[in-house]
Order: C-alpha cells, then structure tokens, then sequence
C-alpha cells in the first residue's frame, strides 16, 4: 500500500518535472520554426518596404551588380566616378570656374590617385548629387563612391545597401537663429518654424528632437542646401537646421553672417564619411585604407613636404610599411605599394586636408575638436599598417 503511494508520488513529480522543463523550452522550438519560415532576402525587403510609415529615402530593392570588380571598371573606365556636393563650401563645393574643392572633394582627389597616380580631370569625375538624389547613384553604381557629406546609420547601410568607411569628420546637428529673435533654446522655437532639407538625416532627428521635448514647431522642407538656406535669408523660418559644419558654412553664405548665431546644443551623433555599394569587399579596401593613410600619416609625422624624405630616410618600420618601403601592403589592395606616398604627395595628410579646407585660414575656421587624432584626445584612429 505505501510503496504504491510512494510510486504515485514519484511518478507525479516526474510527470510535473518533464512538464516544467517543457514549459522552459518553448521559446527555442519556437524560434527553430521561425527560422525555418525565414522568407528570402528579397521579400525580406519588400516587406520593409511596404511595412515602414516614415521612410527616409525611396527604397530600391534591385541592386545592379557589376560584373566585374569595381577597380577592374574604374581602371578601364581611366576615370573614378565620386558623388559629392556643390553647394557647401569647405566640404564639397562648384565654383564658377567649373571646379569642385573642399574636404569631402579631397577624398575623392586621394581616392583618385590611389589607383591612378593623379587626381585631374581625366582621372576625376565629381558628380554632384542632393541629399535626396544618394541612395540611388549607389544603387545604380552611377557613381563608384559617395563622399558628401553623408552620415552612417543603420538604415543607410542596410537600405541603401551602402557600407560606410572610416568616418572622417565626426559631426552634430545644431540649430541657427537669428541673433534678434531673443530665442537661445530649442524650447524658444515653440510656436514656430525650422527651415529643413529633405533626403537628410537633419529631417528626422529635427522631428525626434522636437517630439522628444514636446515643442510645437513647423518643419518647412526643401529639396536643396540653395533653396532651404534661401527661405530662411527671406525670413521664412525662425531657425535652419543642418549637421554643424554644415550650419558654420551656409552661416558664410548669409548676407550679414553676423546677424545668426548658432545654438549651443547639439542635436544628434553625424559622423560622416564615404559610402560605397554592398558587394565589393576590394573596393571597400582601397577606399578605406585610402582614408586611413591620411590619418595615419599625420600620426605620424608624414606630410606632402617631407614624404620624399621619409622615404629615402626614415627608419620607423610602420612609416617605411606605410610608405611601401618595406613589404607589400599595397599589393595586398590591388594598388601600387607605394599609394599612401602618391596620396600625401599630392592631397596631403588629414591635418593638411583639414586645414586647406576647414582650418584657422579658411572662412570657416572649425575647431578639430573630436576630429583630432586619438593621441590628442579625439576619435580619429587608424588601424596598423602591418
Ligand atoms: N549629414 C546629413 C545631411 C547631409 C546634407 O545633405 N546636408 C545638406 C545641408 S548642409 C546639404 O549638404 N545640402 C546640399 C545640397 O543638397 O545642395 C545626411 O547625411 O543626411
């Protein structure tokens, strides 16, 4: 009698254990279906696509595949191809003679003699696009890189099927006012209007900013920096917004810059740098350690003026690797071993880019701040040249 009892139990507390670890299981099983069901990539997309309400830019799902290697092309081509600005001087800019200059154009020009040794108008091509026009000169390889002014999220790299390279100038967006209206805070804004262009990350982040801190405002969208800077000149709107550097550049553009004063608060995290379409793991190479053979040449002491020197003298190791003295790094990208020299022959290092451009003697005169090297306190780093 009391060992049959004593079996119920046992018997029982074995059903309620296999019950209760069944019950801390399901989630796995669950998933293990999911994961089955996982519909292809390309209605993945489409599914993003139809399910998304706010959508940043037009979502092309085709991406057209070269079918050769991007070096390949552009080297038949005899030309690089680079999305950039014309409207924002210091960083991408048209002038009336029909040339581009500015910090974003710089990295096109090292890019270009990277592969060709020279950056001129048979090697170079910028193509100038708006903020809107981005995604779909990637997608449809119209342009080999984008440099302008462009900052990395998560939806650019997926949806625009970009991946960024190394960020080469960390950025925020901030707000411009004029200096009479008496407004000092974002909370002044209540009850007005904020001049804005569309295709930008300064849309969204105006309208989360804005919403976040429960301001009533009037977003006034424009399709180019001209028009959108132009409507806040006439008085249209009570404050423009744009990442920071691009705020100190248009404020240039002003009649009476000394009329507007840029708020102190910042936005949002831009960091911005070249983008260039999914798919060429190369290309994504070339056009980075292009970028990191300026920083890294200013880290190390390597400038136009005495890069030749360097090469004939210098006994560092990692100079002489970066330089192609010693070993094959820049076989290993499909380039000449020596394309950081061509490169800071004939555009510089990141701090004789930065100052040409943006620096105490330019009009705009932008402190390096978070752009400083990492050995000055700022976020600028390198990977080894080994
Ligand atoms: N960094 C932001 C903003 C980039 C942007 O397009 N900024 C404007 C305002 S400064 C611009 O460059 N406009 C030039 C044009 O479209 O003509 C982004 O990547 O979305």
């Amino acid at each position: 009698m009391f060992s049959r009892k004593l079996l119920l139990i046992v018997g029982l507390l074995l059903l309620v254990g296999v019950v209760a670890a069944q019950c801390a299981q399901p989630q796995v099983q669950e998933v293990q279906k999911v994961e089955e069901a996982q519909p292809t990539e390309a209605v993945q997309q489409a599914q993003v696509a139809e399910t998304q309400e706010v959508k940043e830019e037009p979502t092309v799902v085709e991406v057209q595949q070269p079918s050769e290697s991007r070096l390949e092309a552009v080297r038949k081509r005899g030309k690089l191809i680079c999305g950039g600005n014309a409207n924002l001087a210091g960083f991408g800019y048209l002038a009336e003679d029909g040339t581009f200059s500015g910090f974003d154009i710089d990295f096109c020009r090292a890019l270009a003699v990277a592969i060709f040794g020279v950056a001129d108008d048979t090697t170079l091509e910028i193509r100038p696009l708006t903020a809107s026009d981005r995604p779909i000169a990637l997608q449809t390889n119209e342009i080999d890189v984008l440099i302008r002014n462009t900052t990395y999220t998560l939806s650019r790299d997926t949806e625009w099927a970009a991946n960024f390279g190394p960020t080469t100038f960390y950025d925020g967006q901030g707000m411009m006012v004029r200096k009479d209206s008496g407004i000092k805070t974002l909370e002044d804004l209540e009850g007005g209007s904020v001049c804005v262009q569309t295709g930008t990350t300064t849309e969204l982040n105006l309208a989360d900013q804005m919403a976040a801190r429960g301001i009533n405002y009037e977003p006034k969208v424009f399709p180019d920096a001209p028009s959108t800077l132009a409507a806040y000149q006439a008085g249209n709107c009570d404050g423009f917004t744009t990442d920071k550097s691009g705020l100190i550049s248009q404020k240039q553009e002003l009649e009476h810059p000394e009329d507007h004063v840029i708020l102190d608060v910042t936005m949002s995290k831009e960091p911005l740098g070249p983008a260039y379409a999914h798919g060429d793991d190369q290309w994504a190479d070339i056009v980075d350690w292009t970028v990191y053979c300026t920083i890294s040449a200013e880290e190390y002491g390597v400038t136009s003026e005495n890069v030749d020197d360097m090469v004939a003298n210098s006994n560092d190791p990692v100079v002489k690797r970066m330089l192609g003295v010693e070993g094959d790094l820049g076989k290993g990208l499909g380039l000449d071993n020596d394309f950081c020299v061509k490169i800071i022959r004939a555009v510089g290092n990141y701090e004789e880019i930065y100052n040409r451009n943006l620096g105490p003697d330019t009009p705009f005169n932008v402190p390096r701040g978070l752009n400083s090297l990492w050995t000055e306190g700022g976020l600028l780093y390198s990977p080894p040249f080994r």
